[in-house]
């Protein structure tokens, strides 16, 4: 038998533990263990059979990592009919996350109990695919249509207190999940209950099908598997069993021969890897409780929000009591939408508030702190001067941390005299809420104060990604450059409006230039002036059309226009009458002889440049792997996820492809457009960005 699956007869019944940790996937060793178990159950004369998951869980779905694979021994939905079909009572016992292929197993059983913190669920469409095993099928006779669709389409999990509501559970009881599904079986046994398959329950009346397949497709902003998954739930409604299950094998086909299913489960491996850093194996971070803050503007009370929910204890630094008591409205602010959201308690709110949040002008204040982020103002004098402070307050070993999103970190280590205890730790606005935190590691950082940062980004929930020490880190870097392509392609022809219309068709939530509405314009307008202050290249193209409409006191949404203009809401958004006029006189006084931009054009121009730029901040090493540039753009730009990152994206798309587009605009402009050298490369060997990956480990 299986080593994946243990059997073992007890009394009448017939148990079959999952050994397949972490998660007992339902890999090639598992389905042959549970075939065989059916069966030996049934030659032994058990009366019934009892399934749970050792170890964290009940099985957590199919094996990832087998899709794409040749198949190899049974398949999924064969080992759900066959449980099913078996003429004994075959009961599910759920501890941790029975999900996807696991749920499905537990539905092809005739009984569920779960533990109250069971979760159960079906999470396909998260990573591009739909239930394969008939969840479809399945569900939606234990629970009708419109339920189904949402827990289908959502991908959520769902709690076993509504499981049992829904229908999906039979019983939630308290215990070790071996004993309670051997008592329930037992009593299953003794008051003579009967086989019960979903299968032959009959269908759920339908809905309105079509309208909700609309209504889906939207929602997923191009994402497809939520929609596809719909049409099973349909087939459920009009088919009898065998062909609803046919129907759902064709569309799960579908899915899984998309370009989206290969996005989504890059995505799903690379969250995981992205802080996974093999110098770090075995490294103890410096342990941390009390953190300090320095500035209280949005950035600082985020941080400060994100660190008191973490459970750690912060003293916030301002300049004055009347600042102070401002950053302390921010961050009561930001708790309070965390009490609204459920996330925290009125208990813990005024825990956090009263006895975790202290506020200081005083630099003393912070002496006894384990780790300080910096967030005031982004000059390299001003963060000196604040590590020269901190340096002389600081206890030893406590780790000094610059939220810097561009300044080199290098430098600002050396105003100290640790500078192995310096690290950047660049979050993003709003730091409570975007997941992405970037770990800036500089020449002279210590090993253990690396590990310390990852450890508080664990904390915090955050995506931490390593970066080098470079003009921007890895995210920074890379926008600046994909936006200098789009503002070249406005001064050659394309409006911000377009090109907004053509990335949001692509599948970004907001266009680029909606986003520097969002962000404010002085941003852009500052750093704009400091490049030009440190000298552009010669052969660079500039433009000043933006800067004038700085000028003319238009930041974006907080003044209520930038490229748009906000006056009936942020949502409307209504071209800025005063920019294209703007851009037209830069035009003529360029010289430049306006050209229309297709949709797709403008597309293929945007991601070669951030691609390109990804390939350069890989290949010089700001980023150790691309998966670490694929991360930062998925969770602190916007990327759409189901494309997996630029650098997966590069990869379906074809990466001699792009390199050809790419040298074919230097022929236009051969000062921005260079090749990446690792483009070059790999273009060369015939290998791809995933190679890299891999070969990282
Ligand atoms: C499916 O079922 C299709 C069927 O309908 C039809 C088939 C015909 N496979 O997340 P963690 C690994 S599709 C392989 O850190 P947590 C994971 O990579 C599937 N590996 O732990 C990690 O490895 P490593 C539907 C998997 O406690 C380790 O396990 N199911 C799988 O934070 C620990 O994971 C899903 O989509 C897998 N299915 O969260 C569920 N799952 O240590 C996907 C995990 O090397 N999984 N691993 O980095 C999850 O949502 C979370 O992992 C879970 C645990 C909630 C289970």
């Amino acid at each position: 038998m299986s080593d994946a699956i243990a059997y073992e007869l007890v009394g009448d019944i017939a148990v079959l533990a999952a050994q397949n940790p972490p998660v007992n996937a339902l890999g090639e060793p598992v389905r042959t263990g549970l075939m065989e178990g059916i069966e030996r159950a049934e030659m032994d004369g058990a009366k019934a059979v009892m399934i749970y998951g050792e170890g964290a869980t009940y099985f957590a779905g199919a094996d990832i990592r087998e899709f794409g694979k040749p198949p190899k021994g049974p398949a999924l939905p064969d080992v759900c009919d066959r449980i099913e079909a078996s003429p004994l009572i075959v009961v599910s016992s759920m501890h941790g996350t029975a999900l996807g292929g696991g749920l499905e197993v537990a539905l092809s059983s005739h009984y569920r109990i779960a533990v109250p913190k069971a979760r159960v669920g079906l999470p396909e469409v998260l990573i591009g695919i739909m239930p394969g095993a008939g969840g479809t099928q399945r569900l939606p006779r234990l629970i009708g249509s419109e339920k189904s669709i949402d827990v289908i389409t959502t991908g959520r999990q769902v709690g076993a207190k509504e499981a049992l509501e829904l229908g999906i559970l039979d019983r939630v009881e308290d215990g070790d999940p071996r004993e309670i599904g051997l008592a329930y079986t037992k009593e299953l046994l003794e008051k003579g209950a009967e086989r019960r398959a979903v299968s032959e329950m009959p269908s759920p009346p339908g809905i309105d099908f079509d309208a909700a397949y609309e209504a889906v497709l939207q929602k997923g902003r191009g994402q497809l598997s939520p929609a596809v998954a719909l049409r099973g739930v349909q087939a459920a409604a009009e088919l009898p069993f065998k062909e609803g299950m046919k129907r759902e094998r064709e569309l799960f086909m579908e899915l899984m021969n998309t370009d989206q299913r290969q996005g989504l489960i890059h995505a799903f491996f690379s969250e995981r890897a992205v802080s996974k850093l093999p110098e770090l194996k075995g490294v103890e971070p410096r342990p941390v409780s009390q953190i300090g803050v320095i500035g209280g503007g949005t950035m600082g009370a985020g941080i400060a929000t994100s660190a008191l929910l973490a459970g750690l204890s912060v003293t916030m630094l301002e300049m004055s009591p009347e600042a102070a008591e401002a950053a302390r409205g921010r961050i009561e602010g930001n708790l309070g939408g965390a009490l609204k959201r459920g996330k925290i308690s009125q208990a813990q709110f005024e825990e956090i508030t009263q006895k975790a949040l202290t506020l200081t002008t005083d630099y003393e204040g912070l002496k006894d702190v384990d780790l300080v982020i910096e967030a005031v103002f982004e000059e390299m004098d001003v963060k000196k001067d604040v590590f020269r402070k901190l340096d002389s307050v600081c206890k030893p070993g406590a780790v000094l941390a610059t939220n810097t999103s561009y300044l080199n970190v290098d430098e600002i280590a050396a105003v100290t005299k640790r500078p192995e205890d310096v690290i950047g730790l660049h979050y993003f606005s709003p730091a409570h809420v975007m997941k992405l935190l970037e770990i800036v590691v500089a020449d002279k950082t210590a090993i253990d104060v690396v590990a310390t940062g990852f450890a508080l980004g664990k904390r915090m929930g955050k995506i931490s990604v390593r970066a080098g020490v470079c003009d921007g880190f890895i995210g920074n870097r890379i926008l600046a450059t994909y936006r200098t392509a789009a503002d070249h392609m406005i001064l050659d022809g394309a409006s911000p409006y377009q090109i907004d219309k053509a990335l949001e068709a692509f599948g970004f939530a907001m266009g680029p230039f909606a986003v520097a509405d969002l962000a404010g314009l002085d941003i852009g307008w500052a750093v704009r002036k400091r490049k030009r202050a440190e000298g552009l290249d010669p052969n660079a193209r500039d433009s000043s059309y933006a800067d004038k409409l700085c000028e003319a006191g238009h930041f974006g949404q907080k003044t209520g226009k930038g490229y748009y203009d906000y006056s009936a809401g942020a949502k409307a958004r209504v071209p800025n009458p005063e920019v294209m006029p703007l851009i037209e006189a830069e035009r003529k006084e360029q010289g430049i002889t306006p050209k229309d931009f297709t949709d797709e054009e403008i597309v293929r121009r945007y991601m070669a440049a951030m691609v390109n730029e990804s390939a350069k901040v890989v290949g010089e090493g700001i980023a150790r792997r691309p998966l670490d540039v694929d991360m930062t753009l998925l969770f602190g730009y916007g990327f759409p996820r189901y494309y997996g990152g630029p650098l997966k994206w590069a990869d379906i798309q074809g990466l001699d492809g792009l390199l050809a587009d790419i040298k074919r605009y230097a022929e236009e402009d051969p000062h921005f457009w260079q090749p990446a050298p690792l483009l070059e490369e790999l273009v060369a060997e015939g290998r791809t960005f995933d190679d890299l990956n891999k070969a990282a480990g």
